[in-house]
């Protein structure tokens, strides 16, 4: 199989990456500057019209969106190595969780960022709606702290780490670093810190 990976560093592209990593899975890579606009190249997004990073081009066809590529790389790697579950059902907890992250958690980081972080125009910043943003994120990390104490194991899914917990706690370390103090979450903190220890998790967090 032929696999071309487009990515930035310190970017979205990160919870690929570490995918990629924990899978053992050989790709091509191909870095893009994203400040000097790589991403919005006639030839980028003839690929993924989004003009963002990541991109995984299997055998020529284009997977864009993290989510997206996070379930290929488990039902195409994963399955085998005991990293993603292999009925519907069980998929479809892990999915469950991915696609909350991806789009409830998601959004409220989203209008968090946008309403008052340094990467977005200041004038589009606004307190209240930062406020808002951000008691959606704690109302959101509550709920996932809840389903880990609730199910008392190790990882999301049961007692083995998965793709599932790759992407969850990949977008919960995030939280960390645009400064969500995580530390009242004691089963969410300590669930991030098993996962974001892997070696893996480093690996693909030392690239600038
Ligand atoms: N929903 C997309 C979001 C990807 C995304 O926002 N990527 C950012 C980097 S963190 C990007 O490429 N930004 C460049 C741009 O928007 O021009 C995904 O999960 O893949």
């Amino acid at each position: 199989m032929a696999i071309v990976f487009y990515y930035a560093p310190m970017s979205s592209a990160v919870q690929t990456t570490w995918a990629l990593e924990e899978l053992g899975v050989n790709v091509e890579r191909v870095k893009l500057d994203l400040k000097k606009g790589d991403q919005k190249k006639p030839e980028y997004l003839a690929l993924n019209p989004n003009g963002k990073v990541p991109t995984l081009v299997v055998d020529g066809t284009p997977i864009f969106e993290t989510l997206a590529i996070a379930n290929y790389l488990g039902e195409q790697y994963g399955v085998a190595k005991g990293m993603y579950p292999s009925t519907p059902l069980e998929r479809a907890a892990a999915m469950k969780w991915m696609t909350w992250t991806s789009v409830t958690l998601g959004d409220a980081m989203s209008r968090y960022g946008h309403a008052g972080s340094e990467h977005h125009p200041k004038e589009l910043h606004h307190e209240p709606s930062r406020a808002k943003a951000k008691a959606d994120i704690e109302h959101l990390v509550g709920m996932l702290d809840a389903e880990l104490k609730k199910n008392g194991k190790d990882y999301l899914l049961g007692s083995t780490f998965t793709i599932a917990d790759l992407h969850c706690s990949g977008w919960c370390a995030y939280l960390g670093m645009i400064g969500i103090d995580l530390s009242k979450w004691s089963a969410l903190g300590a669930w991030v810190k098993r996962c974001t220890e892997r070696p893996a998790f480093g690996k693909a967090m030392s690239e600038r």
